[in-house]
C-alpha cells in the first residue's frame, strides 16, 4: 500500500504502529514473591535489568503501573527518594539509570476488589490472574510489552492448599504461621503478559503424556471441588492436541508440567500462560448432561488453541500488539486444522466460514473495520476482535494455498529455527514463508494493511468452435474508515470445472503443456483477471472458491447454475454455499414482495433443493438444510428490514416444514439413538439432522411435532436434545413453553454454566414479548452483573435476536445501552466489547438509524467512561 494513505495525524492517547521504538532497558530475570490476601495482597518484584543496545543510550526507564500502591522501590540495594524517579499518568519513570542493575519493588493491591478481572483477582473465593494484554501492570511496574522477555521465578506464600504458576513446580514448605510457600521456575523467558498464578482451593483430575523424544509430562486440570467427573473430554482434547502438534508440525511440549485451571468469572474464553493456561469454566466443564455437541466441539478447539500457542505466541511471540494476529491467526488456523483431523473437514470448514462472515464480514463492512495488521487502537483489548483472529487464519490459510502444504510445513520450521525465543513481527512470519517456499509474497502481505472484504464477481464465455472457456473474476473492495482507496489483493481461488452432467473435467490454461485433473488454484491479482481454458469439450459450470479459498463475497453465477452446483460439485463446501445462495436468493426474492405490499410465494425450487439434502450424510445435510439466517440475509440488504426477513423466513420454515413433513418426521425417528451419548462425529451429525427436522416439524404449526418436542425435553438423554427441544418450544407461544423453562430452571438453578443456557434461550426466542422477558431476566436473582458469562448469556444473545433487538420502539436498544453503562464502571473491557451491535446503525431504516444512534450518544455522554468503552462508542457514532 503506498505510504501516503498511513494516516501520519496522531488522536490522543492513540497509539501507532510507526511510533514502535524498542525497549530502553532488558530485563534478564525477573523474580516475583507473591504474600497473598484478598485484600491486601503485597508483591514484591525483583528485576535484573540492563540497558538495551539498541535503544539510545540515556533512555529513561518507564514501568507501567495500574491501580497499584507502591511500597517500597529500591535500586542496588538503596532505597529510591521521591527525587529519584517520578510518576507518570501510567506508571514510573526512572531517568538516570545505571548501564544495568537490580530494581526492586513491592506494591500492594487487592485482588478482592478487582472487577475487571484483569491482573490479580479473586472468584469464588479463588486466586486468577489475567496479564495479557496489560494486566501484569495491575500486579507490579513493569515495563508491560511483549518485547520485554525474561526468566521468571514466582514464589507464592498463603493457606492456600494448591498454588500454581508458570514453569515447573519446587517443593512446597510449612511455614512457622501455618502459611505455606512454594517456588515455581519458568526456564522460558517469555514477556509478562504470560505470566499466570492461580491459588485456592481447588481440586485436579491428573493424567500424563511423554513427547516424542521421551519427556514424562504430568498433567492437571485444577477445578472447583465437584466438578472433577467434567474434565475427561478437556484431558482427552489436550492430550490429542499434543499428539497432533507433534505429527502435524513436529512441535512438542517443554516443560514437566502442563497445568490447565477452570475460573468462572473470566473476560474472554480462555488465556495461553506459559504451562499454565486459565481457562473459562465453559471451555473445560462437561457431561453430556449439562454440555452440548457444540460445547463439546468448543471445549476441544480451545484446549488445542491454547495449547498450540506454547508455539506460535509463547515460544515466538509478537514484538508489540500490532502484531497480536501474528500468533492470534496463526494459532486459529492451526486449531480450525486440528479439528478438521479431529472430524468432517467439510462440516468444520462450513462453520468456520459461517462464523466468518457472521462476526469478521460484518465487523469488515462496519465502523470498526480495520486491518489485520492495525495502524493505531485507543485501548488494545478491544483489538482481540474477529478481524485479527479470524480474517487473520484466513490469511494464513491463503499463503498455505498459494505455497503448497509442504512448503507451509518448511516455512513454519524455518520461522521457529530462527525465532525461537524471540519476539517478532507479521514481517518475520511472511518472510520465512517466503524464503522457505521460493514465492514471491510481498504483494500478498497487502491483505495485512488493508481492510474490508473484497466483491469478486464472474463472467464467463464459452466457444463451441474453439473450444475455448473463458473466466473472467473482477474485484473490488469497498471503502472503510481511514481508507478510502483501495487496491487490488492477491486472491487464490480454487475451482474446478463440471460438465453438464456434474462430471469433473480437467482444466488446461492456454499455454499450459499439460490438463490438470482436479482442483486447481487460480491467482486473481489485479481489477480484472481473465483466465482462457483449452481445450473444454463442452460448455462447462465453474465451481469457484473451493474450500472457500479466500474470505471474499463471491457474486455472479446465476440461480440455476447455483442449484446445479449443490446438487453436483464434488466439493462439499461449494455445495453447501450454492445451496445457501439459492436460498438467500429466493428469500430477499419474499422480502421485495413483502416490501412492494405483494402476497409473498415460496418457490418451490426451494423446497426441492431442501429435499435433496435429506439424502445426504447427516452431518452435512443438517448445514445444508439450515436456511440462511436473519443476519445473513440483513448482510444482503442495503437497508435491513427486520420484520420482512422475519416473515419470509418463517414463511419458507412452514412451507418445508408442510411439505417435507412425512420425510421429515421418518428421518426424526429413524435417527433415535439407542446407545449411549458419544461425541464421534456421525453420532453429532445425526443428532444435528434430528434436531433440524423437529425445528422444521414444528415450525409447520402442527401441534403433535409440539407434543413431540416436549417428550424430547421431558426424555432428558443429553443435554444437546434437551436444549434444542427448549429452544423449539421457546418460540413457540403454548404451554409446554413456559412449562419446560420451568422445569429447566428447578433442575439447573445452582449450575451456573447450564444456567447461562437458561437466560440464553430465552434471549433468542422470536416471540414479540422477548424484550419484555429479558428485560425481566435482567433483574432476576441469578443475573449477575459481574460475571461475564451471565451477561453474554443474556445481553450478548439478546442482540443476536435480530428481529428483536431491532424491535422498532427501540426498546430492545434501551435496554441494551443499560447493560452497558450499568458494566462500564466496573468491567470496561467486557463493556466495550458489547458495544458493536449498537454500531451497525447505518445499515438499518432512519427511525433504528435515530434509536441506536441516541443509545451510542448517551453512552458517550457518561462522565467517566473506560478508555475502551469510548474507543468503541466513539467509532461506532462517527
Ligand atoms: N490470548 C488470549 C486472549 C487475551 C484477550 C485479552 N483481552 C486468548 C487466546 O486468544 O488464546
Ligand atoms: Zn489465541
Amino acid at each position: 500500500m503506498p505510504a501516503d494513505s498511513i494516516r501520519t495525524d496522531a488522536a490522543p492517547g492513540e497509539i501507532r504502529l510507526a511510533d514502535y521504538a524498542p525497549p530502553a532497558f532488558l530485563i534478564d530475570t525477573v523474580d516475583l514473591h507473591f504474600n497473598l490476601d484478598e485484600m491486601a495482597t503485597t508483591v514484591v518484584a525483583r528485576l535484573m535489568l540492563r540497558r538495551n543496545p539498541a535503544a539510545p543510550a540515556d533512555a529513561p526507564l518507564h514501568l507501567d503501573g495500574e491501580s497499584l500502591t507502591l511500597v517500597r522501590l529500591t535500586l542496588n540495594g538503596s532505597v529510591l527518594q521521591p527525587g529519584d524517579y517520578h510518576e507518570t499518568s501510567g506508571g514510573l519513570a526512572i531517568p538516570d539509570m545505571p548501564a544495568a542493575g537490580l530494581l526492586e519493588i513491592e506494591t500492594r493491591l487487592s485482588p478482592k476488589a478487582n472487577t475487571e478481572l484483569s491482573g490479580l483477582y479473586v472468584s469464588g473465593g479463588n486466586y486468577f490472574t489475567q496479564c495479557e494484554a496489560q494486566g501484569f501492570r495491575r500486579i507490579t511496574y513493569f515495563p508491560d510489552r511483549p518485547d520485554v522477555m525474561s526468566r521468571y521465578t514466582t514464589t507464592i506464600v498463603s493457606t492456600c492448599p494448591v498454588m500454581l504458576s508458570n514453569g515447573n513446580p519446587g517443593p512446597v514448605t510449612d511455614l512457622p504461621d501455618g502459611r505455606r510457600s512454594v517456588t515455581w521456575t519458568d526456564p522460558h523467558p517469555k514477556p509478562c503478559y504470560l505470566f499466570a498464578l492461580v491459588a485456592g482451593d481447588l481440586v485436579s483430575v491428573t493424567d500424563s503424556f511423554v513427547t516424542r523424544s521421551g519427556r514424562q509430562v504430568a498433567l492437571g486440570i485444577y477445578v472447583r471441588r465437584g466438578d472433577e467427573d467434567r474434565c475427561a473430554h478437556a484431558m482427552r482434547s489436550l492430550k490429542t492436541s499434543m499428539t497432533w502438534d507433534e505429527e502435524v508440525f513436529g512441535l512438542e511440549y517443554d516443560l514437566d508440567v502442563f497445568n490447565i485451571a477452570a475460573v468462572s468469572d473470566f473476560n474472554m474464553g480462555a488465556m495461553e500462560n506459559k504451562g499454565l493456561n486459565v481457562f473459562n469454566t465453559k471451555y473445560v466443564l462437561a457431561r453430556p448432561e449439562t454440555a452440548t455437541d457444540t460445547d463439546y466441539q468448543g471445549i476441544e478447539t480451545v484446549i488445542a488453541h491454547e495449547y498450540f500457542h506454547n508455539w506460535t505466541g509463547n515460544r515466538v511471540t509478537c514484538r508489540d500488539w500490532f502484531q497480536l494476529s501474528l500468533k492470534e491467526g496463526l494459532t486459529v488456523y492451526r486449531d480450525q486444522e486440528f479439528s478438521a483431523d479431529q472430524g468432517s473437514r467439510a462440516v468444520k470448514r462450513i462453520s468456520d466460514v459461517r462464523a466468518l462472515r457472521a462476526a469478521q464480514f460484518r465487523e469488515d463492512s462496519g465502523p470498526l473495520a480495520h486491518p489485520v495488521q492495525p495502524a493505531s487502537y485507543l485501548a488494545i483489548d478491544n483489538f482481540y476482535t474477529a478481524t485479527i483472529y479470524n480474517k487473520g487464519a484466513e490469511v494464513i490459510r491463503m499463503m498455505a494455498t498459494i505455497i503448497g502444504r509442504q512448503a507451509f510445513r518448511r516455512g513454519m520450521d524455518l520461522y521457529f529455527a530462527r525465532h525461537d525465543n524471540n519476539a517478532v513481527t507479521i514481517d518475520d512470519f511472511a518472510r520465512a514463508m517466503q524464503d522457505a517456499s521460493g514465492v514471491d509474497l510481498e504483494d500478498f502481505k497487502l491483505w495485512y494493511h488493508q481492510a474490508g472484504t473484497p466483491d469478486v464477481s464472474v463472467e464467463d464465455s464459452y466457444d463451441p468452435a474453439t473450444k475455448r472457456y473463458s473466466l473472467t473474476i473482477r474485484q473490488a473492495t469497498r471503502p472503510t474508515p481511514g481508507q478510502p482507496d483501495k487496491y487490488p489483493l492477491v486472491i487464490p481461488v480454487a475451482m474446478g470445472l463440471l460438465d453438464g452432467n456434474g462430471q469433473e473435467i480437467a482444466t488446461r490454461l492456454d499455454g499450459e503443456p499439460d490438463t490438470t485433473p482436479g482442483t486447481r488454484v487460480l491467482l486473481a491479482t489485479r481489477a480484472e483477471n481473465r483466465f482462457e481454458f483449452i481445450d473444454v469439450a463442452s460448455p462447462p459450470v465453474p465451481s469457484l472458491l473451493r474450500g472457500f479459498s479466500a474470505p471474499v463475497k463471491l457474486s455472479g453465477l446465476t440461480p440455476d447454475r447455483l442449484r446445479f452446483l449443490a446438487a453436483h460439485d464434488t466439493d462439499p463446501f461449494v455445495r453447501w454455499e450454492s445451496g445457501q445462495q439459492f436460498a438467500a436468493a429466493a428469500l430477499l426474492d419474499m422480502v421485495a414482495t413483502i416490501q412492494d405490499g405483494g402476497e409473498p410465494t415460496v418457490d418451490p425450487a426451494l423446497i426441492e433443493a431442501m429435499a435433496s439434502t435429506l439424502e445426504q450424510e447427516p452431518a452435512f445435510a443438517a448445514e445444508a438444510l439450515a436456511l440462511p439466517g436473519e443476519a445473513t440475509l440483513a448482510d444482503k440488504m442495503d437497508v435491513v428490514d427486520v420484520d420482512a426477513i422475519h416473515t419470509a423466513r418463517d414463511l419458507v420454515r412452514q412451507a418445508i416444514g408442510r411439505t417435507l413433513g412425512d420425510r421429515l418426521r421418518a428421518l426424526y425417528d429413524g435417527f433415535t439413538d439407542s446407545g449411549g451419548y458419544s461425541i464421534a462425529g456421525p453420532a453429532i451429525g445425526r443428532r444435528s439432522l434430528r434436531n433440524a427436522c423437529l425445528a422444521y416439524l414444528v415450525a409447520a404449526g402442527d401441534t403433535a411435532a409440539v407434543t413431540l418436542a416436549k417428550a424430547q425435553f421431558d426424555a432428558g438423554r443429553n443435554m444437546t436434545d434437551v436444549l434444542a427441544a427448549l429452544g423449539i418450544l421457546s418460540g413457540v407461544d403454548c404451554p409446554e413453553r413456559s412449562e419446560a423453562l420451568a422445569t429447566f430452571y428447578q433442575a439447573w438453578r445452582d449450575d451456573p454454566l447450564v444456567l447461562d443456557k437458561w437466560f440464553a434461550i430465552q434471549a433468542l426466542s422470536p416471540l414479540p414479548q422477548t424484550v419484555q422477558a429479558v428485560e425481566w431476566l435482567k433483574s432476576h436473582p441469578d443475573f449477575d452483573l459481574r460475571n461475564p458469562n451471565r451477561i453474554r448469556a443474556l445481553v450478548s444473545s439478546f442482540a443476536g435476536n435480530q428481529v428483536r433487538f431491532h424491535d422498532a420502539s427501540g426498546a430492545g436498544y434501551r435496554l441494551y445501552a443499560d447493560t452497558i453503562i450499568q458494566l462500564d464502571p466496573t468491567n470496561g473491557q467486557v463493556a466495550a466489547r458489547m458495544v458493536s451491535p449498537l454500531g451497525q446503525w447505518r445499515r438499518f431504516d432512519a427511525g433504528r438509524q435515530r434509536l441506536m444512534k441516541a443509545q451510542l450518544q448517551r453512552i458517550l455522554d457518561l462522565p467517566d467512561l473506560s478508555r475502551n468503552t469510548f474507543e468503541m462508542a466513539s467509532k461506532s457514532i462517527a
